[in-house]
């Protein structure tokens, strides 16, 4: 599907609401209002991108810097926010991080904690979709920093013998933790790792949420059409330190984030907006106002929100 304005518009809602939650989770966190964040701020391009075009069917794994993309996916902010706060009416109940959590009607599956194991999970998603017979093809978001873990290599590969639908999606952001991507990746590329398991793949721009979304939906109409896998390895940067909990930059420099900042993700879409008379200023503006309502009453309402039963911690819980 090639995009017309109105997607354009509705990308760059996205990316504008996940900018605004961004921001004010991370202050919110820093104020000890919940227990850590991990930031996803400089990285709205992705979720904006990738599920743009996704069908409620198709599925997405995250991991643990991925709540954009339940926004993308039509979570609401409450709801996000609730998870984050662990309120009583939160789609976990209070009980696990947000970032686990799952909405079925929205494709959303659970994700995991531990660096790497989300892809045997994701592929046996789409191995379910295989056998099944459905159409639904699954992404599953991986860091840089899952690239050299063992559980990576064994769901790429089972994917691909078995041209399981699915897209593997590696956010690129060039660290794990204050790690740099070169002190443990041998080999200089990740995305060179993809011919070893005989995957198409491609590097793309994370900061171009149309580079993210065509490179996504040819994959995905790939793995729809029973073809098998892609990889793709998304090049970004995310602008806070890893966490809210004292993550300290060892390697990361002022200077090097100053030029991320210089490629924002939102101001970039905004200019080609107004560049090809998709959208005034004044109109980016009033979507700017009304997200910044929206998230403020969105927290003021989960700061009243009440905290769960101690009971309701028990409830689907196999014992
Ligand atoms: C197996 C495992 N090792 C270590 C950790 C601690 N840890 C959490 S996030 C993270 C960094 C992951 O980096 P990357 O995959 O590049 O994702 P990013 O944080 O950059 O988005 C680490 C080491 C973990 N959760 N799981
Ligand atoms: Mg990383």
């Amino acid at each position: 599907m090639s995009l017309v304005a109105a997607d354009l518009l509705e990308m760059h809602r996205k990316m504008a609401l996940i900018r605004r939650f961004e921001e004010v989770a991370f202050e919110l966190a820093l104020a000890g209002k919940f227990a850590n964040y991990h930031g996803g701020m400089g990285q709205e391009a992705i979720p904006a991108g990738v599920c743009h075009g996704l069908t409620s069917a198709d599925k997405t794994m995250i991991t643990h810097r991925g709540l954009g993309v339940l926004l993308a996916r039509g979570v609401s902010v409450q709801d996000v926010f609730a998870g984050l706060y662990a309120k009583g009416p939160s789609p976990t109940r209070g009980r696990i991080p947000v970032y686990h959590m799952a909405e079925p009607k929205l494709g959303i599956l659970a994700g995991t904690s531990m660096v790497g194991s989300v892809i045997p999970l994701a592929a046996g998603s789409a191995l379910a979709a295989k056998l099944d017979k459905r159409k639904d093809v699954t992404i599953s978001f991986f860091g840089d920093g899952a690239v050299n873990r063992g559980d990576v290599h064994e769901g790429i590969n089972l994917a691909a013998v078995w041209k399981l639908p699915i897209v593997f999606f590696c956010e690129n952001n060039f660290y794990a933790k204050s790690t740099p991507l070169a002190a443990t990746t041998a080999g200089g590329s990740i995305v060179a790792r993809a011919a070893g398991y005989g995957l198409p793949s491609k590097v793309i721009d994370g900061n171009d949420v149309v580079a993210v979304y065509e490179a996504t939906q040819e994959a995905v109409e790939r793995a729809r059409s029973g073809a098998g896998p892609s990889f793709i390895e998304c090049e970004t940067y995310r602008w806070t330190p890893h966490s809210t909990a004292g993550d300290r930059e060892f390697a990361r420099t002022a200077e090097e984030l100053a030029g991320w900042k210089r490629r924002c993700p939102v101001k970039r879409l905004e200019k080609s907006l107004l560049e090809q008379g998709c959208a005034t200023q004044a109109q980016l503006d009033a979507v700017h106002e009304q997200i910044r309502k929206d998230v403020a009453q969105a927290v003021q309402w989960v700061e009243s929100a009440p905290y769960a039963e101690p009971p309701v911690a028990l409830e689907n819980v196999y014992r």
